[in-house]
Order: structure tokens, then C-alpha cells, then sequence
């Protein structure tokens, strides 16, 4: 399939890129140094993007490629895709659903346990030889607490399994009850904000869950409550998260995201309550290089006349 020509507009996998390569003619936009430059040469013959979280494709960018059919992006949030501009022009939109819920879930449990537990703050008050001078203040169990989710999707599904190995409660919240769920369902945020410990935020992101975790559901799961986000930045609002934090009426943080990534408020530095995490839920070797095959398995699929494997439209 050497004849198609794919823009690979955001990293990807080092051997996922080299299988790409093998196969199709690829334009890394991410590694040129004039990009506009490599953009006018090859839009008219570009059929296919491979995009990755927010190295995503905007209506301008779909405008520059006349040809352009299919988007195939490593990653299963398309947020940075924009989905109607896509639609209008009868693009196929792909992403990677599944293969990174294991380690998605991994970090997000991982981070529960490691906030309710100050496991990095353990590890900062031994570096700083602080032992020497007393014993560290005692952390929360996590056992017997209550994980309320927000996005009872797939990956949430996999965070419920491990909570419940470790002997939490689970309820949940999304925008509809699940018959075979068997938790407690929520129809509304704020009320189940009141009654978890851990409110797990892991719902797609974009302009449906914009800000839904808002001051009032961050009061309501008050100065005991712990925020866990593995999602999207874009669900929270930070400024009330960085104030609800700062002034107590939130009791602590677990955050592998935040709105304006790589970019986190200084604030938040100086928070002995709060766990930060430079968005690496999906990064393992094993979890990236599968996504990145998967991207490429959609593009194969669709270039060789069949439907594309797990289209998002
Ligand atoms: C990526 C993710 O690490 O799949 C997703 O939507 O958030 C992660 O797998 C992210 O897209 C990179 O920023």
C-alpha cells in the first residue's frame, strides 16, 4: 500500500511508526521543522492522519487535504478531533478502545491507592531525611471507602474490578443506568459526590462533560473527599479545584490530567494533599506499542476496501 499516503500528525509508538512506514508512505509532521513547509508539498496526496490525544485534526487541517478519507487516531478520547467538521466532510474517525484499559486502570487505582495511602509524600519525607526526626502521619484506608465513577465506560469498568479487590464500595454516574451493572446508579453527579470518598473521574471528554465536575460537586464530595481524574482536564473545572483544595473544602487529589497540559498550576506544587502525574495512563511499552498497531490495523482495514475496526464515526 506504499501508493497511500498517510500524515502522522503526533507521535506514535517508535516500532508502531517503523510498521507504518513499512507499509504506507508516511509524512511525519511532528519531527519536521518546517511544518507548513511539509503541509504544502504533500496535502493534495494525503489520504489518511494518523493522530495521537491532542496532536488531533481541526477543520482547517481537514480543508488543507482534499483527499483525505480516514482519521486514524492512537488513543480512545477523540476530543481533539473535531468530530462534526469530520462528519460533515464523510470522513471515517477511528480510535483504540480496549487495549489501553488495563493500564488506564492500573494508574487510576494506582493513584487512589497512593493518595489515600501519601505514598509519594512517604517517599519525599524519607528522601528529605525526615524519619530521623519522628514518625509520618498516618494515611487513610481504602478498604470499606466508596469509589463513585463518573463514566461506567470500559475503562471504568476495569477501575470498578480493581476497587473491588481491594475492598471498596463502588457506585456510579453517567448519562444512563446500566441494567447488568450491579452498583447503585446516580442519576445526578453532585448526589453522588456526596456520598463517595473517591470520586473517579473517567468519562470522555469534550464539550458534553465540559466542566461537569464544578465547584458545587467538589463541595459535595468535601474536606474528607479525594478527586481522582484519568480523563480529560476538560471535565474539571480547575480554577475551582485549585481553590477548593487550597481552602480545605476538598480534601485531596489525584491528577493525571489537567485543562492546558503540559502546563499545571504552580499552586498545586505546594500541596502535600495532592498526587500530579504528567498524563501517562496509556504510557507502558506493551499499552502504546498495542495502540499504535491498532491505529494501524484501522488504516489497513480501510485502505484494503474493508470497514475500518473500531470507528468512532
Ligand atoms: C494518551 C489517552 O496517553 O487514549 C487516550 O485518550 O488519554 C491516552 O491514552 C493520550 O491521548 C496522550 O496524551
Amino acid at each position: 500500500m506504499k501508493q497511500v499516503e498517510i500524515l502522522s500528525v503526533g507521535p506514535i509508538y517508535p516500532a508502531s511508526l517503523e510498521a507504518m512506514q513499512r507499509e504506507f508512505t508516511v509524512h511525519v509532521l511532528w519531527q519536521a521543522e518546517d511544518k507548513q513547509a511539509l503541509l504544502g508539498q504533500v496535502c493534495e496526496r494525503i489520504r489518511g492522519i494518523q493522530s495521537f490525544g491532542p496532536y488531533g485534526a481541526d477543520a482547517r487541517l481537514m480543508d488543507t487535504l482534499p483527499k483525505l478519507e480516514i482519521i486514524a487516531n492512537v488513543g480512545v478520547g477523540v476530543d481533539a478531533i473535531d468530530l462534526n467538521a469530520a462528519r460533515q466532510r464523510g470522513l471515517i474517525v477511528t480510535n483504540t478502545p480496549d487495549v489501553l484499559n488495563e493500564c488506564v486502570s492500573d494508574l487510576a487505582m494506582g493513584l487512589t491507592v497512593a493518595s489515600l495511602r501519601r505514598i509519594s509524600l512517604g517517599d519525599r519525607f524519607v528522601r528529605a531525611g525526615a524519619w530521623r526526626n519522628g514518625a509520618f502521619a498516618l494515611g487513610h484506608k481504602v478498604g470499606g471507602k466508596t469509589m463513585g465513577i463518573l463514566g461506567y465506560g470500559r475503562i471504568g469498568k476495569a477501575i470498578a474490578r480493581r476497587a473491588e479487590a481491594f475492598g471498596m464500595h463502588i457506585v456510579y454516574h453517567g448519562r444512563k443506568a446500566q441494567a447488568d451493572a450491579g452498583y447503585k446508579y446516580y442519576p445526578e453527579l453532585v448526589d453522588m459526590a456526596r456520598d463517595c470518598d473517591v470520586l473517579m473521574v473517567i468519562c470522555p471528554g469534550g464539550p458534553a462533560t465540559h466542566h461537569i465536575v464544578n465547584a458545587e460537586v467538589l463541595a459535595a464530595l468535601g474536606p474528607e473527599g479525594t478527586l481522582i481524574n484519568v480523563a480529560r482536564g476538560s471535565v474539571v473545572d480547575q480554577a475551582a479545584l485549585v481553590k477548593a483544595l487550597a481552602d480545605g473544602s476538598l480534601g485531596a487529589a489525584g491528577l493525571d490530567v489537567f485543562e492546558g497540559e503540559p502546563r499545571v498550576p504552580e499552586e498545586l506544587f505546594a500541596m502535600d494533599q495532592v498526587l500530579l502525574q504528567p498524563h501517562v495512563g496509556s504510557s507502558t511499552h506493551e499499552t502504546r506499542k498495542a495502540m499504535g498497531d491498532l491505529a494501524i490495523d484501522n488504516l489497513r482495514a480501510h485502505f484494503a476496501g474493508r470497514p475500518a475496526l473500531t470507528p468512532v464515526i
